[in-house]
């Protein structure tokens, strides 16, 4: 009697355990996901989004399919952003920083010196603010689903070393189409200009501006290293990147797509915040190595910068609303406390 009912048991259970494998078969329908992104294949950003591409294949039993286009060849992540406003596109990977036209809150982000270390902005972005400012995106037709590292942002050029602030005087340099990064460069005395990224190296090349600012990761992949001989090391803010998604879309994936998309974008910030700190941990070494020459700053002058950037807080805050500007700093007070 009792193995009878082990039996009859386990051929229920076998029973069940294959009626929702077919249910989440059916709920999963042969899709292509067209991913974009502005760097280029052999960057951090180009090595996560495979990650991710692989994730979501092996998940679907291969029925979701990622086309992943670098290189901004889907456009400018402005552009890209339209796109997936109006479906045209289901997915993409930009700074933050390119979406404070649409979504103000994201300027808090650009906060210079917000954060002193990953483990804080790690703690903050995939906390509860993180999560308040990612979820404003859904009112203007995007799903953000996870933060990855762009990273501590330094100053390159091609006119001068940046020893103190008054060297900045006069430098063209390129900022991202945000007004905060504006503000900032403007502040410290720099002749600020707001292109896109896919513009810049050849803008650098023709002198067309002077210098720019981004991660190690980026100077290195982008190959700023060719037009650029001064590097300054600043971490003047820190910037990450969002994996966004078409809202139009989305609302027409099943649940078990959508978990599929948000399992593989967890996985793949994992996986790109160790391979991005991997690489940073190298790089300055490596852009030497390809004849950069690099400073830091004396504390008196990084002080100085920061006082001076300091400026920009009030605009920011004002911009973002007081309620969040004030979460943030005691989400990044409890963050540093730990
Ligand atoms: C920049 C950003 C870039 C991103 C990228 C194209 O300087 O740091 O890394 O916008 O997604 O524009």
């Amino acid at each position: 009697m009792k193995t009878l009912r082990r039996t009859l048991l386990a051929a229920l259970s076998v029973a069940a355990l294959t009626c929702s494998f077919q249910a989440a078969a059916q709920d999963i329908k042969p899709r292509i996901i067209r991913f974009g992104y502005g760097l280029n294949e052999v960057s951090n950003q180009g090595r996560a989004v495979k990650v991710f591409a692989q994730e979501v294949e092996k998940a679907s039993g291969g029925k979701m399919k990622v086309r992943a286009i670098g290189a901004a060849a889907l456009g400018t992540d402005v552009q890209m952003q339209q796109a997936l406003i109006g479906g045209a596109q289901e997915m993409m990977v930009g700074s933050t920083a390119t979406l404070v036209g649409i979504t103000k809150e994201m300027a808090i982000w650009d906060t210079p010196f917000l954060f002193n270390n990953v483990r804080e902005a790690d703690a903050v972005l995939d906390g509860p603010v993180g999560q308040k400012v990612m979820d404003k995106l859904q009112d203007k037709g995007l799903v953000g689903l996870v933060y990855w590292e762009n990273g501590f942002r330094n100053l390159t050029n091609s006119k001068r070393p940046v020893n103190k602030l008054e060297d900045m005087d006069g430098i063209k340099l390129r900022v991202m189409q945000n007004n905060v990064f504006l503000d900032s460069f403007k502040t410290l005395g720099a002749n600020a200009v707001p292109l896109p990224f896919s513009e810049l190296f050849t803008a650098l090349e023709t002198k067309t501006v002077d210098g720019q600012e981004n991660p190690y990761n980026t100077i290195l992949s982008s190959k700023f290293y060719e037009v650029q001989k001064y590097l300054t090391v600043t971490n003047h803010v820190y910037s990450p990147w969002i994996v966004t998604v078409s809202k139009k879309w989305w609302d027409g994936l099943s649940k078990t797509e959508q978990g599929i998309l948000m399992d593989a974008a967890k996985k793949s910030r994992d996986f790109e915040r160790q391979d991005t700190r991997a690489e940073a941990d190298k790089a300055l070494a490596e852009l030497k190595a390809k004849g950069m020459q690099v400073n830091e700053l004396s504390p008196a002058e990084a002080n100085r910068m920061r006082e001076k950037l300091s400026a920009v807080n009030a605009s920011i805050a004002a911009h973002v609303g007081e309620a969040l500007w004030k979460e943030t700093q005691a989400a990044v007070a409890q963050a540093r406390g730990k």
